[in-house]
């Protein structure tokens, strides 16, 4: 099993609802640890760019307005195939389809309000980490 780091967000209604901090137990209890964040209000620039891929997608523009509402957490997180783990511990998109005990499940309100990000394969988490950090940001890495 190889180490990685993988990016993750916790989402403006999470923030709002106050659960950052069960969030993150999460990941502890299940191995990840955090090795990068940072607590901000995306620009919808920012955010277009890195939801390019859903560009097309019917929901594009409320997913943009939703994720650019109130602060959002930023992290990296690292452990043992961190990529897989952490999509394993967030659960299904649609948080009513998520697994009991997953974060979807425990602090999704519905499936854009679904209270992470996480990245879906190792070329997405580059791209995303370093669409939103710098190297001297990281620790434990
Ligand atoms: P995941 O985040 O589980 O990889 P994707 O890549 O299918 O899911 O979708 C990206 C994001 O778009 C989701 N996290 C969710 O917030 C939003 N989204 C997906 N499907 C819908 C939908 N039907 N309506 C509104 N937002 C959606």
């Amino acid at each position: 099993m190889a180490t990685e780091t993988t990016f993750s967000i916790i989402k403006p209604n999470a923030v709002k609802k106050n659960v950052i901090g069960g969030i993150i137990h999460k990941f502890e209890e299940n191995g990840l640890k955090v090795s990068a964040a940072k607590l901000v209000v995306l620009s919808k620039t920012l955010c277009e760019e890195f939801y390019a891929e859903h560009k097309a997608r019917p929901f594009f523009g409320e997913l943009v307005t939703f994720m650019t509402s109130g602060p959002v957490l930023l992290m990296a997180l690292t452990g043992e195939n961190a990529v897989t783990r952490n999509r394993e511990i967030m659960g299904a998109t649609d948080p009513k389809k998520a697994a009991p005990g997953t974060i979807r499940a425990l602090f999704g309100d519905n499936v854009g309000e679904n209270s992470v990000h996480g990245s879906d394969s190792a070329a997405s988490a580059a791209r995303e980490l370093a669409l939103f950090f710098k190297k001297e940001e990281f620790v434990n890495r």
